[in-house]
């Protein structure tokens, strides 16, 4: 086993002077031998605050260069990263900061973020702010002390948590996923066995995935560590600025949704020579449709890889070279998995051709230990030994997989899950609607988009109005709707269910309109 900080440690005592990091905005960079030295001074300073080894402690930050260093600090005390979404409202942070028990918090300088934080935390606890301090902030740049005083690294024990993720949950608060530290080089192997990379400083890799989700960071930001390799931080997603950060620096290594690829293939100043250094290509969050795939085969000489998995399991499937077949997968090196019939038990398997949902074996170590403080979701998704998914699949003769979308109503956004009944949650609040239904539909750009579907109350509600409405609200930018639909009355059932397949017909026919 080796821990996120024995990556760093290690790839430093075998090539201390090769090129572990730079940045985008200042041109930074530091050498193996540096980025310990760093890593270590931040982890002293830490300290001093009071952050010691077991402390949950918050960050909730873009992709800058200072947000890879905390994450790597904390680990290095022993503390928890609880790694939130930077596109999260202070409401909802504040709440995941209550519910987790944590110790302290990591976050932009920003006054509503800060004082949520402030009123979820115990008194005193350290909020550190990046890009300067506000009241009663630390300054999270500033946050160093002297390493000499740090206690020696204490390995940690396997089933420790090392980190946790959220990943949604149908209705309310995203649960946290605990990764153990067993977890960690299970988690970043996949780029070895599974998507063709090898050891050394040729990796050159720019950190487009966001830092705050499980690919992000174990499979671009440590892989690119622990591989020996040079990480390129990618503070904000600009698609021309990233065509051309590819062909300055030499970029080998490119990991990033189908989003991210729309994007960039659409960027002004794309061309294919600018990104003709590309040696492999990775893509994953959602399946790539066959026309982009197309296009990035076109214009990308690289070797291409689609990846397959979640937050909590990481790694299950993969299809190297998907072109022809967007939706079909099979297991990577160490993943064991089974198609389970619906309505049936984690052992009543499918048969061949036979849609079931895609149950993943627990038992492997890239697996998590349990929801944070939620004994009951972790009952309902770790059943017997087996993950559940949530993801149709099916067993095809040729013993490969095909994944056909999701066994609940989970829309998939440029690699983010939104779940419907979230969205109508806050739509409903809004005295303009009667009754609300949201569905998602195809997309090139993001995969699928979210449509309302609503039945308005009187005649002032209309798309700008419920726009502004949730603007305003605690629901994430991300998950408001692209598209409304309005309808007399939504199609239900007998008992009055929405019928989702009639409804997202019905919305198809409106939106070609
Ligand atoms: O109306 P406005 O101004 O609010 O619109 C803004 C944003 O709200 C909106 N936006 C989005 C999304 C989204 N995902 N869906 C719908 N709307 N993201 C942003 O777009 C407007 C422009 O905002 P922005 O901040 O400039 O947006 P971008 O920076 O262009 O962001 C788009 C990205 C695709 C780059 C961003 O959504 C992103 O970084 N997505 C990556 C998500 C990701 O990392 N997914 C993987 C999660 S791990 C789970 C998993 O699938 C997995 C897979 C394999 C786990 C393990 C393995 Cl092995
Ligand atoms: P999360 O719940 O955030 O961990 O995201 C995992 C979900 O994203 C999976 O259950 C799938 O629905 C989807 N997903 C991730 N990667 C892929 C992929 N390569 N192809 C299809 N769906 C994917
Ligand atoms: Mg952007």
């Amino acid at each position: 086993m080796q821990t996120a900080y024995d990556f760093v440690r290690l790839a430093a005592q075998r090539a201390p002077d090769r090129l572990a990091m730079v940045d985008d905005r200042t041109e930074r960079a530091l050498t193996y031998a540096q980025l310990v030295e760093e890593i270590d001074a931040r982890a002293a300073g830490l300290a001093d605050l009071g952050i010691a080894g077991g402390d949950i402690v918050a960050t909730c930050l873009p992709n800058l260069w200072e947000h890879g260093l905390i994450l790597m600090a904390l680990s290095r005390l022993g503390a928890i990263p609880a790694l939130i979404n930077a596109r999260l409202k202070p409401e909802t942070v504040a709440k995941l900061i209550e519910q987790g028990g944590m110790s302290g918090a990591a976050l932009p300088v920003d006054e509503a973020m800060a004082g949520a934080a402030r009123a979820a935390l115990p008194d005193g606890a350290p909020i550190l702010t990046l890009g300067g301090s506000i009241g009663g902030c630390i300054d999270l740049d500033a946050v160093r002390g002297d390493p000499a005083g740090l206690a020696s690294y204490a390995r940690p024990e396997p089933e420790q948590t090392a980190f946790v993720f959220y990943t949604s949950g149908t209705t309310g608060l995203p649960k946290g996923v605990e990764l153990p530290h067993r977890a960690t080089d299970a988690r970043m192997l996949y780029m070895a066995t599974q998507c063709g990379l090898t050891h050394g400083a040729h990796n050159r890799v720019l950190g487009l995935m966001p830092l705050f989700h499980v690919v992000g960071f174990y499979s671009v930001f440590l892989a690119a560590l622990g591989l020996d390799g040079t990480y390129h931080v990618s503070s904000a997603f600009d698609p021309a600025a990233a065509v051309e950060s590819i062909e300055e620096k030499g970029i080998t290594v490119l990991y990033g949704t189908p989003t991210h690829f729309h994007a960039l293939l659409d960027a002004p100043n794309f061309s294919p020579e600018k990104v003709a250094g590309v040696t492999n290509l990775i893509y994953a969050g959602a399946a790539m449709p066959g026309p982009l795939l197309d296009r990035v085969r076109e214009a990308f000489g690289a070797k291409i890889v689609n990846i397959y998995g979640t937050t909590e399991i990481m790694n299950a499937l993969y299809m190297p070279e998907p072109a022809g077949r967007p939706h079909t997968y099979r297991p990577g090196f160490y993943a064991n998995v089974r198609v389970g019939r619906f309505g049936g038990s984690v052992h009543d398997e499918a048969g061949i051709g036979e849609d079931g949902e895609l149950l993943v074996d627990a038992s492997a170590d890239a697996t998590f230990t349990r929801y944070l403080n939620r004994p009951d979701q972790t009952a309902a998704k770790l059943v017997d030994g087996w993950y559940r998914t949530g993801d149709i699949a099916v067993r095809r003769p040729d013993g490969d997989l095909d994944v056909k979308g999701r066994v609940d109503d989970m829309i998939v956004s440029g690699g983010e899950n939104i779940y419907p009944e979230e969205v109508e949650a806050h739509l409903i609040k809004c005295d303009l609607v009667s009754e609300c239904s949201v569905i998602g539909t195809p997309d090139e750009r993001w995969g699928e988009i979210v449509v309302a579907c609503v039945v308005g109350r009187g005649g002032a509600a209309d798309e700008a109005a419920l726009d502004a409405y949730l603007q305003d609200s605690s629901l994430e930018n991300y998950k408001r709707p692209r598209v409304y639909v309005f309808l007399d009355a939504l199609p239900k059932n007998a008992a009055g269910k929405v019928l989702r397949r009639d409804l997202r017909e019905q919305a198809a026919a409106e939106i070609a309109r």
